[in-house]
């Protein structure tokens, strides 16, 4: 676990015990956003703890959760935390992530019921004093029951591009129910995070009990957790992609909610979240005589009845777009609403979408790991609409996914020219390799072979327990290698398999944007890699980022989505992605890499906007270079 993941653990972990002991919502919300935020940085904690001023420049910490972080960084732990955990049990934590416990509930189990932890919750459960609180029914029990069987069968978050089909099959069957005028999915897979720890649906209906019925009774559906008048809850299998994940059988939990038409746009914000998003939402409709709830905007009268019981007329309602406009705020895409400074815009940013990628610039041939040849490749790619493909197949160290040597990528040359006088100007098939990055940073060629080739990307496939330090050298001399174009999936860590490199990412952006070496965001749903924390800080750093699909079949391709989606969640716009650009562009940049690489950068704006920590004395740098 990295220095960041620790001190983010135990800030959420504060939050809850603060939680527990009913503190005010201002002090929990303050731990929770300052675990957020120091969950995205990029940089090592450690490194900006040495600068208490660069510590409170963090959106989300404040001079007092400054202190903490540098007693963390000093000392390995935090005075008030342990102060807390000498008063709340730890235990408790963990069962405030079950479906049907609140913090309330544990904390009258705890109090009443001397609950400590999971064990002693079902020795209450199993002894039937648990029915002795107030308001717990023999009903509230049994979910419980099932959520605790559900939490030992689960646990891990599922794979982003393993949870989407299954919620676009969903969506697609509630859509045929009768009287289901909407249907829609929200929450985490909405904003496209990489897992997703469980699918929310909403259904706007005629006959809300029909629907609930539709939903609990799908083919895949393995359990019904809790089946209401408004809120569903069922385990469904994955699907068969999810064996490339996990060998275990999983399951997901699916929760519905049938919402009212008019509360469509406001149920639809609420649940897509992210909580904290929500929260800053709030905020500004408080600060302007409003309150925002999953049933509308309405105006801030003070009673402590809900507006919606009060036929309160809302504000706004019924899209997403008219709560944003009521709110001062710009229609946000889904994406970016993680509370990374995106209510404060003046404007939604211009944000990449699948249609405007225009090249695959990491692809495989049966000559290595791939399935198709060189014709099959380019004809698909030219299917899609693409000017460009690059043909970049295994070097010679990753035998295992029959690399090519020297001499039969000098012969591969041979065939591609052959698919070029064939398939003429409708496409241009780059020869390139995706050139081992060896555990010391060099390439798996020599300059005399690279030289030969349209395109590069290096890539590090073995070595990948190496530690952080040595991990940042290896990466930034494959970028400094005059030949290297795109750095591919930089960490090389893969869902279910293995956590990959932890390099210092801020030292590996900058090193990129000096060489004008692009960062591949892998879109296959396995790896995404750039991560999407990585992603938003190479694009303040004025990074150039490559989308590739890392095709090995055709239906690779198919996972463009994911690339994007994390891209988005990076803050990605059109013209900082290298597969965007048209062709005269685009080779011009694999040709020289300097130049097209400054010239993009201007177009950019970057210096101009000087958005970044790092960022402008580097642009200072280029200038007088
Ligand atoms: P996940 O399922 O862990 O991948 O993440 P989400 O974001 O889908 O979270 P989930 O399923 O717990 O809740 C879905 C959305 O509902 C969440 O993004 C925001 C909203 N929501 C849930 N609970 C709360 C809450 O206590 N306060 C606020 N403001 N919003 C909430
Ligand atoms: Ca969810
Ligand atoms: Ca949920
Ligand atoms: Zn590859």
């Amino acid at each position: 676990m990295s220095r960041n993941t620790d001190l983010a653990d135990r800030l959420d972990q504060m939050a809850h015990m603060l939680e527990l002991l009913e503190a005010s919502r201002f002090r929990i919300i303050a731990y929770e956003r300052a675990a957020a935020a120091v969950r995205d940085l990029s940089e090592d904690i450690a490194d900006l703890a040495d600068d208490p001023k660069r510590l409170k420049a963090i959106e989300g910490i404040g001079a007092k959760m400054a202190d903490k972080i540098t007693a963390f960084v000093e000392t390995g732990s935090i005075p008030d935390h342990e102060e807390l955990k000498a008063e709340v049990p730890e235990g408790l934590v963990p069962l405030l992530g079950l479906s049907g416990l609140g913090p309330k509930t544990v904390r009258l189990l705890w109090k009443q019921l001397g609950v400590e932890d999971a064990e002693s919750l079902q020795r209450v459960i199993d002894d039937g004093s648990i029915l002795g609180l107030p308001r717990m029914g023999e009903k509230t029990v049994e979910n419980i029951k099932r959520a605790i069987a559900f939490a030992q069968s689960s646990g891990e978050r599922v794979p982003l591009g393993v949870a989407r089909p299954m919620a676009e099959a969903i969506v697609a069957h509630m859509e045929k129910v009768k009287g289901v005028t909407r249907a829609a999915y929200a929450g985490s897979l909405r904003r496209g995070r990489e897992t997703i720890g469980d699918i929310d649906i909403l259904v706007s209906a005629k006959d809300p009990t029909a629907a609930h019925e539709a939903f609990c009774t799908m083919e895949s559906v393995t359990r019904v957790l809790a089946q209401g008048a408004t809120k569903s809850s069922v385990q469904m299998e994955l699907g068969k992609r999810a064996h490339r994940w996990s060998k275990e059988e999983r399951a997901i939990q699916v929760d519905l909610r049938v919402v009212p038409e008019a509360s469509w746009g406001a149920a639809l914000l609420y649940f897509t979240g992210s909580k904290n998003h929500n929260v800053r939402l709030r905020e500004r409709a408080l600060a302007q005589g409003m309150t925002l709830n999953e049933y509308g905007l309405y105006p801030n009268d003070d009673d402590p009845a809900p507006p919606q019981q009060r036929n309160v007329k809302a504000v706004a309602s019924r899209t997403e777009a008219s709560v944003y406009k009521a709110l001062g705020v710009p229609e946000l895409p889904p994406e970016i609403r993680e509370d990374r400074g995106e209510v404060k815009l003046n404007a939604p940013p211009p944000l990449i979408e699948a249609s405007d990628i225009k090249a695959e610039l990491h692809a495989h041939t049966n000559a290595s790991d791939g399935q198709m040849e060189i014709e099959a490749l380019a004809r698909a790619a030219a299917k899609r609409g693409y000017h460009t493909i690059a043909v970049t197949d295994h070097s010679r160290s990753s035998a295992q996914a029959g690399g090519l040597d020297g001499k039969r990528l000098r012969e591969q040359a041979q065939a591609i020219q052959r698919v070029r006088d064939e398939l003429g100007s409708k496409i241009s098939i780059l020869h390139g390799s995706e050139v081992d990055i060896l555990a010391d940073g060099s390439l798996d060629f020599d300059d005399e072979t690279l030289a030969l080739l349209d395109h590069v990307v290096a890539s590090p496939h073995a070595a990948l327990t190496q530690d952080p330090a040595t991990a940042t050298k290896r990466l930034i001399r494959a970028i400094e290698n005059p030949h290297t174009r795109v750095l591919g999936h930089p960490t090389g860590r893969v869902f279910g398999r293995r956590e990959g490199l932890s390099p210092e990412m801020r030292d590996v952006i900058a090193a990129a944007v000096e060489q004008g070496v692009a960062l591949e965001i892998n879109a296959h749903w396995l790896r995404l890699d750039l991560r999407d924390t990585h992603v938003r800080a190479a694009v303040e750093a004025g990074a150039l980022i490559a989308i590739d699909c890392d095709v090995h079949r055709e239906a690779d391709f198919d996972h463009l989505i994911y690339g994007i989606l994390t891209a988005r969640r990076g803050w990605v716009s059109p013209e900082q992605c290298v597969n965007t650009w048209d062709r005269g562009k685009l080779h011009a940049w694999l040709k020289d890499r300097h130049t097209q690489a400054r010239e993009a950068k201007r177009g950019l704006g970057h210096c101009a906007e000087n958005t970044t920590q790092w960022g402008d004395a580097r642009c200072d740098a280029e200038d007088s270079r």
